[in-house]
């Protein structure tokens, strides 16, 4: 809670490459709605990305690309607080100490430790295996109350419960034991190739996902390859027609009309007309995102400056918490 009542609230996604559909309607999306009612906090989560190899240059590409793009979709840096997770040094060190009291079999069950280290065997580092330890250290260093994410990350939210209470417990009360908050529609949009995997950036087929940067003919080639099913009725229904209901759920959020219109708009129309529409009106959602996106990439000066505002209070509030922690575990305070 900040001095004024508001509940705070923090969310990241890491710049690994290319935005998807999933990523925007999951999260970032409802981020902007949050604005008004709470104090926001909205980091590029760079730490996080190095725990599958990434090229130096690309990374600072997409790191300056993803502060582009939560700008472009409503993120205001006059209303909430944006920075680069590595800009605040408070996430490493917290990370630390939350460390000592995280077990390993509590991060060896982790499921997306086990996909990332399915996909990686090249490189199962400790850095992933740690992934849920840093990310309740972003969380817990501000207080946060409220942690919008996709469903996927509600057992990494879990665990930064456990260990604000588990630090709680055996000091003294210290965190905020913050609350997920994961959307009803859109929490988590499926492959548009296979209705049982979630849409990921790392997808290898690049027909399973739409990116923020894909432009019309290429979101409406996806759309026309998407899978379905044998039928021919626009209908939804997760256990019977799980591909045509992700792209009714895509659909209705894109237009903001309910499951129920979309399904009477379609009504005996069959899947080309639904997927030729359903392409147009994605296609008319990311059209202002992306023009947003570019000019303000044009902006370094702009980018610039907010991330040394972002950083500067980012690192107030971080560093508070810090010491606090420190203090409770027993570290001598720096003599000045
Ligand atoms: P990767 O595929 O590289 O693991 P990712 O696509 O899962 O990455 P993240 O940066 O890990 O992306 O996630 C950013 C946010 O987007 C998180 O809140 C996550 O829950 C949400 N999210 C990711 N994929 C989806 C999806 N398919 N549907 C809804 N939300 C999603
Ligand atoms: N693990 C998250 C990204 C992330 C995050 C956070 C989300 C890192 N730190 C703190 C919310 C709060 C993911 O989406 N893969």
């Amino acid at each position: 809670m900040t001095p004024d009542g508001k509940k705070i609230v923090f969310s990241g996604v890491q710049p690994t490459g290319n935005i998807t559909l999933g990523n925007y309607l999951g999260a970032i999306r409802n981020w902007g709605a949050m604005q008004d009612e709470y104090q926001c906090i909205f980091s590029v989560v760079d730490l996080h990305s190095i725990t599958v190899a990434q090229q130096p240059a690309e990374l600072r590409k997409h790191t300056m690309e993803l502060l582009a793009l939560y700008l472009a979709c409503g993120i205001d840096p006059e209303k909430s607080i944006v920075f680069l997770q590595s800009h605040v040094h408070a996430h490493a060190e917290l990370a630390w100490v939350l460390d000592t009291i995280a077990y390993i079999g509590e991060l060896n069950r982790m499921t997306q430790f086990k996909d990332k280290s399915r996909k990686h065997q090249d490189n199962i580092n400790m850095g992933l295996m740690n992934y849920p330890v840093l990310m309740a250290s972003d969380i817990l260093l501000y207080q946060t109350d409220v942690v919008p994410v996709g469903k996927d990350q509600k057992q990494h939210l879990e665990l930064a419960r456990t260990l604000a209470e588990r630090f709680n417990n055996r000091y003294s009360p210290t965190f905020v034991v913050p609350e997920p908050y994961i959307a009803k529609q859109g929490a988590k949009i499926m492959s548009l190739q296979n209705p049982s995997a979630k849409m990921s950036k790392s997808d290898e087929n690049e027909n399973a996902s739409i990116f923020l940067t894909d432009d019309v003919a290429t979101v409406a080639r996806k759309f026309k390859r998407a899978v379905t099913d044998s039928d021919t009725q626009v209908r939804y229904s997760l256990s019977e027609k799980p591909a045509v209901s992700n792209l009714l759920t895509i659909y209705s959020l894109c237009t903001g009309k309910t499951i129920a219109q979309c399904e009477k708009e379609f009504d005996g129309l069959g899947y080309g007309v639904f997927k030729e529409k359903l392409a147009q009106a994605v296609s008319d959602l990311l059209k202002p995102i992306q023009e947003k996106q570019a000019l303000l990439l044009k902006d370094k000066a702009y980018l610039e400056k907010v991330l040394k505002e972002g950083a500067e209070k980012a690192n107030y509030l971080a560093n508070k918490t810090l010491q606090k922690v420190y203090k409770k575990v027993g570290f001598v305070p720096p003599i000045r």
